[in-house]
């Protein structure tokens, strides 16, 4: 249990220091036969793709995803046929409707004043086409294709390209093939990792390059993003995910060990646990246990995985220390398992998503409370948002002042110009005083 500076050091991080998982190391160096780092890897495979194209796409799926695709793209035929029981088509209907309500109501509109000035304003026009990102990995992520597609959507994307690893019989998940049809997305790709991201920068001769890339993905996913970041837009680097609890003694234990175990079934995941009450933490630990013991496998070998290996433990003075703390940690979820949990709310100042008691469970949020559940990891919530509809817009100033105006502030800018020693800019706004 950690607790004071020692606390505050163990929540403290650093993005690019993130230690890289030796698994990872361990299969870079099965597949290349040399220890190459990460970002060596995605190097040579976004290079691989620019050059050869759907070559490089196909020689990189069955190489790291176990398939070899012909058709890159799923038929639309096959979006069409896919069919999954009628009580998870219901499921992924709701969540479409939940996310879109959501999003309806986020406020995206530009503005255009005609004053005394003539017109100044900003116009708000949705991107071309955006790539979405669907892990594959441990869980088909269907619910992550609606909470990436429907912010676009809502944002007014005309079109939107999906990629994701196929599995190794080289079909992908009916339920995404269902959703994206619910969804109104023709065009998918069976295409995954850094090849993936590639693709969608440079375009190859099967998947069209996009204006921005949205969606999660691993670290080599992660690493290529940054790499293309310029070529195309990326809408943020969201990677393992992570869910700090703060409770108090009020707090029942058996869901907060919930709570931490739901995310803890995910590869890679950080759970975190902030309390003021050295008892829960002890029933908390208890809970975990029980809870481990009772899941199936293998999502019991995943949750113990990050339990035992990430999994932090606090004891904080007070609500107000925690709740510092957390703002310090920058967690992509931050959950409030208090007596009365509202007024911390304003205590709140680096979080992906907030969720207030015990009936806002994260786990509902990542599939029909309504925020999409693609939210800022690794502390990047200190400077990024949940993906949301303005991801998926640009904004273009608009200038058209009238005469008046020239007049009263022209000279202001040719002043400004001459001490930058910008002669013809001066020039340029003197020819119309
Ligand atoms: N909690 C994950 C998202 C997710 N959970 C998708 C289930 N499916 C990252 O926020
Ligand atoms: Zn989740």
């Amino acid at each position: 249990v950690l607790q004071g500076p020692e606390a505050r050091a163990a929540l403290t991080r650093s993005f690019n220091d993130a230690p890289v998982p030796d698994a990872v190391l361990t299969r870079i160096h099965e597949t290349f036969g040399e220890a190459l780092t990460p970002t060596q890897v995605v190097e040579r495979i976004i290079a691989d793709v620019r050059e050869r194209g759907d070559d490089a796409l196909r020689d990189w799926t069955e190489r790291l995803d176990g398939h070899r695709p012909t058709d890159l793209r799923v038929s639309e035929a096959d979006i069409a046929a896919a069919s999954i029981d009628a009580g998870l088509h219901d499921a992924i209907r709701t969540a479409i409707h939940r996310v879109r309500a959501f999003y309806q109501q986020q406020p995206a509109h530009g503005f255009l004043n005609h004053g005394p000035d003539g017109a100044l304003g900003q116009l708000v026009r949705p991107l071309g086409r955006v790539g979405v990102y669907v892990p594959g990995g441990l869980a088909p992520l269907i619910s992550t294709l609606i909470h990436t597609a429907v912010p676009a959507q809502v944002a007014g994307v005309p079109e939107l390209i999906v990629t994701t690893p196929p599995a190794r019989d080289g079909t992908v998940h009916p339920a995404i093939l269902v959703a994206a049809r619910e969804l109104g997305i023709t065009h998918v790709y069976r295409a995954g990792g850094a090849q993936a991201i590639a693709a969608l920068a440079y375009g190859t001769a099967s998947v069209p390059s996009v204006d921005k890339i949205a969606g999660p993905g691993n670290l080599f996913v992660v690493i290529a993003k940054r790499l293309v970041y310029g070529q195309t837009g990326i809408e943020s680097l969201p990677g393992p995910t992570e869910t700090l609890v703060v409770a108090d003694d009020s707090a029942d234990p058996r869901f907060v060990a919930a709570d931490l175990l739901a995310q803890a079934e995910h590869n890679g995941a950080e759970p975190v646990l902030v309390s003021t009450s050295p008892d829960l933490l002890n029933r908390v630990n208890e809970e975990l246990d029980r809870q481990l013991t009772a899941l199936p496998e293998p999502n019991r070998t995943w949750a113990r995985d990050s339990i035992q290996t990430r999994m932090k433990t606090v004891l904080a003075g007070d609500l107000q220390e925690a709740l510092d703390l957390a703002n310090l940690y920058a967690p992509e979820h931050l959950c409030l398992l208090t007596r009365d949990p509202w007024p911390l709310l304003g205590h709140v100042q680096r979080a992906g998503g907030v969720f207030i008691g015990e009936h806002s469970m994260e786990a509902l949020g990542d599939y029909v409370a309504g925020p999409s559940h693609v939210m800022p990891t690794g502390g990047t919530a200190r400077f990024m948002s949940p993906v949301n509809v303005r991801d998926f817009q640009n904004i273009i100033s608009v200038v058209g002042l009238n005469e008046d105006t020239l007049r009263r502030i022209g000279p202001a800018g040719a002043t400004l110009a001459r001490a930058e020693g910008l002669e013809a800019h001066a020039r340029a706004i003197e020819s119309r005083l």
